[in-house]
């Protein structure tokens, strides 16, 4: 699916702004104009703008409506795109449901030829509820919301709403896969599309056409590839008698061995962070000043990388991360898997078969949206199930050997369990490891941190002879807290405890990078733990550096 572009053949109306909502009933039908609505901001989430209390915990269905009109051409296709809604939602256009989401984190895109009038009213039914049949997994007790992971479960319209037109016999889909062949890289394009005649293109840097073609596999001659140092983009042209797209793309090869990540052919150390689409009155709404500092700082750091932890961000930030030359860990949005403590969370009354189901549903509609992006170099498939379990090694199993079916990119997925009683090591390419030595293990200790987690890494490296990425380590700290000698939540207890994870990881063979937990302070759920949330950031929410931000900057400058 292609994202809306506008140029002599297609156009596209925003819909961001001001919508009116209200909490409505659970078999609630949006037939006529409703009343009571309230103003909201679309993107945001609503959690972190109203002042009641009762809105912000609601758990069920909310109701968003906007009323729009525009001229309509009667020989154009038009379709609604809504970046991401929190989590499920039905779509209705003048009261007609014309479709629905299935997940919090991927567009819904649908059909408006027909349905629209001269003047319009869309109405988006949210359902904010998890359980066992969403991604990420949660459960409703007693008519609230209950999950195990830690980031708020925002409420919201969270990506940009528009309405795009397409010419007829319109360029549906296209796919840029790049082949190297001695000094020329092959590109072979599948384009989507009832036109039988197409001509390709394509741009450099500088807009100059560098090669052109009548079919879909032709050859670039000596191209610049695509690296963190030199995030080089070409652009496709793609064009037909009635349609042109123009699609960015990027050449770069990834493989994986023993020891090493290799880019280009070249061994690469992740340097960076996890991170979450998290901010103060937006929550996890896009805001593009936002995006482009987070940016900015990761450039400022000196990092290279980050994870999507944890579910698929924007395609606003995959652009800005191609653009920026951060290699990007791609994420599922399976999160939730673990920590249900009672007993088992894979079993069939909980993470099941229809679980598994919507899992294959969501790798496929994360590829097929980030497909076309060189900063994509490794998809991860979850975040911390419960791989000491029996049943969630068969789930990761076929997940695995299902994505494995569907894409030829290094797969991963970040674990959490102590070496000895994991199960499911041997399914990723590259294994992360989520360690919070000196924190949740060895609290107040930082002295227990280097040894400890060198001995894990080198231990589930030589059983697997696969590398080793500590994807998540780090420890909460309250911004402008100090101590001497260090102790928790002091800012020189998080240099000192990243500091000595950091060394560990330069005596580590096979260890091919570090990302710290976390880019910035976000915001959870409440908790004994939890202090306005989780304070493991670099940054603070508002994004000004802790010291240890500085360290980091230093260390990452040389590596
Ligand atoms: C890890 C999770 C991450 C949490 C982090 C923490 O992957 O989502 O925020 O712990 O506790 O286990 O800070």
């Amino acid at each position: 699916m292609l994202y809306p572009q506008s140029n002599e053949f297609r156009d596209v109306i925003s819909l961001n702004g001001i919508w009116g909502y209200k909490i409505v009933d659970e078999d609630f039908v949006p037939r006529t104009k409703s009343t009571g609505l309230s103003p909201m901001a679309v993107p945001a989430s609503l959690n972190e703008i109203v002042t009641d209390k009762r809105i912000c915990n609601h758990c069920g269905k909310v109701l968003y409506e906007k009323i729009f009109s525009f001229p309509v051409r009667s020989e154009m296709r038009y379709r609604l795109r809504i970046g991401a809604v929190s989590h499920k939602c039905e779509v209705y256009l003048n009261g007609k449901k014309i479709g629905e989401g299935i997940n919090g984190f991927f567009p819904v895109d649908l059909e408006l030829t027909g349905y629209l009038q001269r003047e319009n009213r869309l109405s988006i039914v949210i359902d904010n509820r998890l359980s066992f049949d969403t991604l990420p997994v949660g459960e409703v007790r007693g008519g609230k919301q209950f999950i195990t992971f830690d980031f708020y479960n925002f409420t919201g319209i969270h990506r940009d709403v528009m309405v795009y037109s397409l010419p007829q016999n319109a360029i549906e889909d296209i796919a840029v896969e790049t082949i190297v062949d001695g000094d020329y890289e092959k590109l072979r394009v599948h384009v989507r599309t009832d036109c039988k005649k197409i001509r390709f293109s394509v741009r450099d840097k500088e807009g100059n056409v560098i090669a052109e073609s009548k079919e879909n596999v032709f050859s670039v001659r000596n191209p610049k590839l695509w690296s963190p140092a030199h995030p080089y983009l070409y652009t496709l042209v793609v064009e037909t008698e009635t349609d042109r797209y123009e699609q960015r793309f990027g050449i770069r090869k990834v493989e994986v061995t023993e020891n090493a990540f290799l880019l280009n052919g070249q061994p690469v150390y992740f340097k960076g962070v996890g991170m979450h689409e998290d901010f103060c009155v937006s929550g996890k709404g896009n805001v593009s000043a936002v995006n482009v500092r987070n940016f900015e700082l990761l450039k400022w750091l000196n990092a290279n990388s980050f994870r999507t932890s944890h579910y698929p961000y924007s395609e606003e930030i995959m652009d800005l991360a191609d653009e920026y030359g951060m290699m990007v860990i791609d994420e599922v949005p399976a999160a939730g898997m673990s920590y249900w403590r009672d007993r088992e969370v894979f079993a069939e009354d909980r993470v099941n078969g229809k679980t598994l189901e919507l899992h294959k549903k969501l790798f496929d509609m994360l590829v097929d949206r980030d497909k076309n992006h060189p900063c994509v170099v490794m998809y991860s498939l979850a975040n911390e199930p419960a791989c000491n379990e029996d049943k969630c090694r068969e789930y990761l199993e076929e997940i695995f050997a299902y994505a494995r079916s569907k894409t030829d990119m290094p797969l991963t997925f970040a674990e959490d369990v102590k070496y000895g009683t994991e199960k499911c090591c041997h399914l990723p390419d590259v294994i992360m490891m989520n360690r919070y030595y000196g924190w949740y293990d060895g609290v107040g200790d930082t002295d227990c941190v280097r040894e400890s987690l060198k001995q894990e890494m080198r231990q589930m490296h030589l059983r697997y002879r696969k590398p080793v990425l500590l994807s998540e380590f780090g420890c909460d700290t309250v911004a402008g807290m100090h101590s001497c000698p260090s102790e928790m939540f002091t800012e020189e207890y998080q240099t000192e405890c990243i500091r000595e994870n950091c060394q560990a990881l330069d005596e580590t063979e096979g260890c091919i990078g570090e990302h710290v937990w976390n880019f910035a302070d976000f915001k959870t759920k409440q908790g004994l733990t939890r202090v306005g949330g989780n304070k493991k950031g670099i940054f603070t929410r508002e994004r000004q550096p802790k010291s240890v931000a500085f360290y980091l900057r230093e260390r990452w400058e040389k590596k």
